[in-house]
Parts: structure tokens; sequence; C-alpha cells
């Protein structure tokens, strides 16, 4: 690793170990980037690192989750898989949230967690925790190292795990004798995993009655997911689309995997998703979903969910079709294959100019709407301003809540990889370490973080890196000076019961940014926002502007917990 030490660099190790043959392999992978933390576990691994000759850069966090926070960024904006290194017991523990979001969301993220010595593994030692036991379930796989000679061959398998069929995080936990061991022979680093084959074509037949499907369709929708960047098939996507011209929406992972300012977009379905998509999807007689999983902050109640379509699903997961929604037509593949086998069949452009008008109609009737304020910022309005300011062109990571809601609303992407929030688990403390990760996986890319002023208090320790790395991220704090969303909820549903979401203590964020000698500015008007915006944008190094947005503003439209999305509320100002 490329430490900058004083004077000559110590090197005296003259035998190979474990830990060793790890690095080794994680070069051979093309690993440039490590996101960690050390502890006892693992210093064999830092010693390895800090003893090669390889450049790899090492991101020392300052708490593991924003080791994973920042290798779930880096992975989406990269499509390469991240890797990360924790300690045993308490470090390993700290990863939980961050490779169940991982899980959640199918990135790629491949673990190292150290572990005590083989031999007093199950003996409650010190820093010892049962990784295999708490990892299981969040995992697409996860493996304890038993055998020094297992160590390349389980690197290898790992890495081919997480990146293959639908991504997923790996754990590899590894006892510290292991990485201690010395090496004395050339292992093997051949793996057969016959329980493990993805299926990546689609069958034929399938593929012929989703065609004839399409054929017959008076009312299609193509729902779009985060499958088909995945996949790297949004070329192919917006080629059929524009073949048979059907309207498209995408889920919030989606987003970016059909350029949402292109005509055949109705934006954003489900919980706050346009009142367009959400009743294409209601009123559709086909309903073509890529790559997505149909959750239910997507599919609202499932009794009325797309109650007249025939259902078509392609996924490269089996699980998922079938999971949530009855499924006519199941497509186990990848997006980019089936995609492909759909280009080659000639296949009639579906009769459906009157549904495209209708549903475009829906887009200009009822399009996103807010109030501006006359005070503070509308926060709706910041992000359309942002979006405007950047030409929609900047990686945009999120954290949770209202802000996160509307960023998906107001910022619109048209290409893949550049939405970086967290999705299935919705994990607070997410937005702004994972800026971070995707700073260093695309440096050359504005890279701006949107998070609320509860979930920045989650992870801001990471302020560190920045002040470390000069890393360029600009962090707009959302700050409503509340549990925004859960705020919301209590509004309508609890009936303004604000129990503990009214966050009437912050700390002065421009001094704590400062304090870690990043720039600080706080924002109280619109009058000022344009400005200042201009001038963080254009400012070569990390900012955290202050923005002081409408307190009690809400996210519309609504899908309220229990309806259908074609009950959505909001659609229009009360
Ligand atoms: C780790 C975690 N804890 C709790 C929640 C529940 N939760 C969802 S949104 C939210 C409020 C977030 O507040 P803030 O970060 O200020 O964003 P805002 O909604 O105000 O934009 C909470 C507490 C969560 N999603 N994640
Ligand atoms: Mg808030």
């Amino acid at each position: 690793m490329n430490v900058e030490v004083e004077g000559e660099k110590p090197m005296s190790k003259k035998t190979m170990i474990g830990a060793d043959l790890l690095v080794d392999t994680l070069i051979d992978e093309g690993v440039d980037t490590i996101f960690g933390y050390p502890g006892g576990a693992v210093l064999p691994i830092y010693d390895a690192l800090y003893r090669s000759e390889a450049s790899f850069q090492h991101i020392l966090s300052r708490h593991e989750q924003g080791s994973i926070f920042a290798a779930e960024g880096y992975a989406r904006v990269t499509g390469k898989p991240a890797v990360v290194i924790a300690t045993s017991g308490p470090g390993a523990t700290n990863l939980v949230t961050g490779i169940t979001d991982a899980m959640m969301d199918s990135l790629p993220v491949v673990i190292f967690t150290g572990q005590v010595g083989n031999k007093v593994i199950g003996t409650d030692a010190f820093q010892e925790a049962d990784v295999m036991g708490i990892t299981t379930p969040i995992t697409k796989y996860n493996y304890q190292v038993k055998r020094l000679e297992d160590l390349p061959r389980i690197v290898k398998e790992a890495f081919h795990i997480a990146t293959t069929g639908r991504p997923g995080p790996v754990v590899v936990d590894i006892p510290k004798d292991i990485s201690e061991e010395e090496v004395t022979d050339e292992y093997s680093t051949e793996f057969f995993l016959p329980g493990y084959q993805p299926n990546v074509r689609p069958n034929p037949l399938q593929i012929t009655k989703l065609a004839d499907a399409l054929e017959k369709a008076k009312k299609p929708v193509l729902l779009a997911g985060a499958g088909i960047v995945f996949a790297r098939a949004t070329a192919e996507l917006k080629k059929f689309v524009e073949k048979h011209e059907i309207p498209v929406v995408t889920t919030l992972q989606g987003l970016g995997s059909f350029p949402g300012t292109h005509p055949l977009s109705l934006g954003m379905a489900g919980m706050h998703g346009t009142y367009a998509a959400n009743m294409a999807i209601y009123e559709s007689d086909l309903l073509m979903n890529i790559g997505s999983r149909f959750d239910d902050r997507l599919t609202g109640s499932l009794e009325h969910f797309a109650p007249n379509a025939i259902v078509a699903h392609i996924d490269i997961d089996p699980a998922e079709i079938g999971k949530n929604i009855p499924t006519k037509i199941p497509v186990v593949s990848d997006a980019k294959t089936a995609l492909e086998a759909l280009l080659d069949k000639t296949i009639d452009k579906p009769a459906c100019a009157d549904w495209r008008e209708k549903v475009s109609e829906y887009q200009t009737d009822y399009p996103l709407w807010y109030e501006r304020s006359d005070e503070l910022i509308s926060p709706q309005w910041m992000l359309e301003k942002i979006y405007k300011e950047t030409e929609g062109k900047a990686i945009v990571t999120t954290d949770v809540g209202q802000h996160q809601m509307w960023t998906a609303q107001f910022y619109t992407f048209d290409q893949p990889n550049r939405w970086v929030t967290s999705g299935g688990l919705g994990s607070m403390g997410f937005g702004f370490p994972s800026a971070i990760g995707a700073q260093l996986g695309s440096p050359d890319d504005l890279v701006i973080s949107v998070v609320g002023d509860g979930g920045f208090q989650m992870n801001l320790q990471e302020l560190s890196i920045l002040q470390e790395r000069r890393l360029p991220v600009k962090v707009f704090i959302v700050n409503n000076e509340a549990l925004g969303m859960v705020r919301q909820w209590q509004e309508r549903f609890y009936d303004e019961r604000y129990s503990v979401s009214l966050m009437t203590i912050n700390p002065d964020f421009v001094k704590l940014a400062e304090s870690y000698d990043v720039r600080g500015v706080r924002v109280d008007s619109e009058d000022e926002f344009e400005d200042v915006l201009k001038d963080v944008l254009a400012y070569d190094g990390p900012v955290v502007v202050d923005c002081r947005v409408v307190k009690l503003e809400n996210v519309y439209p609504m899908v309220a917990p229990g309806t259908g999305n074609h009950q959505m509320i909001g659609v229009t100002k009360e």
C-alpha cells in the first residue's frame, strides 16, 4: 500500500503468511480501493497491506458503518464490487446495517471480517461474535475460512458470487491464526459451484409469450427497476421502448435506468410516485416488469395493484418472480439478454396511441406540485434548483426521509449509476458516507449528497474523510428541524401528536463542518439560495450547506398505508 512514512518503510518480512495471500488475491481481483477500520483480529491483514507494494487506497472511516455505506456508494456508481475490512466482534457487528442494506438493494460488496483464532471460536473469546450466525440471513453468501489453503479460492468465489446473477454482499470471516499462518505451498484458486449457476439467458418460449402479449396489448406499461442498471441494459431498454412506444414507469432504484426526461417516461411509481405512473400501472392491461422486485412501497395494497394487467416479469432472481404479484409470463434472465432477445424478435407494434395520449394527459393534468414559501426555503423548489444548476448531471446520494422522496421526485436522472439511495432497508445514515464512496468511485463527477438534519447526524463523523482527502462532495442538509418523514406520518395518521419527531436541538452545522476544515454555509431564504448554490458548486472542495427549509412541508402525492396506488392523496393542492 502506498503509505507515506518518514524515511524508509520498514519492510523486513520474508515469509509469506495468509494475510499476504489475501492481499495478493485482492490484487489479482483488480481491487484498488478498500474501505475499512483496523483492530486486533485484522492486524495481520493491515500489516500485509502496509508491506504490500501494490497501490491500494485505503479509506479509513470513523465508524465501520461509514465504511460499508461508502462501499455501497462506490459499488453503485462504478458497477464494480467494493471491498470492506473490519475487525472481529464490534467491528463486524458495526457493519450489520450496511450489509443488510447491500442485501436489500442488491449491491456487490465483499466484506472481510477478522475473527478470533480457530482454536478459541465458540469460547466467548475477547471480541468474538458469531459472524456466520449474524450474517447468514443478511448476505448472499458467507464463509468462514477454516484452512489456509482454502483462502484464495474462497476469496475468488466471494467476488464471483457478489458480482454475478443478482449482485449482493458476501462476507469472508478470517480467523486470526489463518491470517498469520505461513504459506508453504501454492494453493489453487479454481472453483466450481454446481449449486450456483445463475440463469442469464431467457427461455425462448417465454420470450415468445411476452412478444405475443405485447402485440395484443392496448395499454402496456414497462416497469423499469435497478436490475436494468446492474445488467448494463439501459441502451437496450431505450431501443426496445422507442421501437414499441411503450410508456415507462420506474421504481425508486430504477431512476436513471430510462431517461427521466424522455417523452415516454412517466416518472417514479409507488408511495410517493407520480399520478401518471401509478395510474398507468393501475389501468394497464400488460405490465412488463424488468428488474424490479414489486416491493410494497411500489405496489401499495396488492389487491389493487395492476388489477387488469397480464403481468410479465423479467428477473435474474427466480425467487422474486411471483413472490408478491401473480405472474403470467415469468422470464428468469439477465435484463440485457432478455431485452436483446425481445429486440431480435419481429413483434408488431402494439396499437396503443390512445393509451399513450391518455397517460400523457395524466402527466400534464396532474404534475408534481408544491407551494412556495415566502419565508424559508421550499425543499422541492431547492431540489429543482439543484437539478437545473447541475443540468441533471450530478451523482446524487440521499439519506432516508422526506428529502429523499423530494430528491427522487425533483431531480430527474437521464443516466444510470448516478442515483445512490437506500431503498429496501431505508437506512438513515446512508446518504453522506455513500457520497464519499461515490466520489472515490467517480472522481471526476460532481457528487451531491442530499441529507436530512436527522440522518446526517447518524454518520457525520465521516467528515474526517473529506478533511483528509479533500473530496469535493457537496452536502446539502435539508434542515427542517425534524425527523420530517416521521412527523409527516404523525400529522396525517396520529392526529398531529408529534412524539419525539421535532428536533429542537441540532448542532451548528456550519461550525461543525468548519471544525473538520470543511467549508460550512448556512442559507435561510430562497433569495440567498441561488447565489449560494452557484458559489458552492463552483468551489473546488468539500462543502456542507445547512439549508433552512419549511418545517411543516409534506411529501405528496402519497399512497396511504393499506390503500391502492390509484387512491393516492394530495394529487392536487387541497
Ligand atoms: C436507522 C434508521 N432509524 C430510523 C428510521 C425511521 N425514519 C425514517 S425517515 C426518518 C426521519 C428522518 O429525518 P431526517 O433525516 O431529518 O429527514 P427528513 O425526513 O426530515 O427529510 C426516520 C426517523 C430509519 N429509516 N432508519
Ligand atoms: Mg429533517
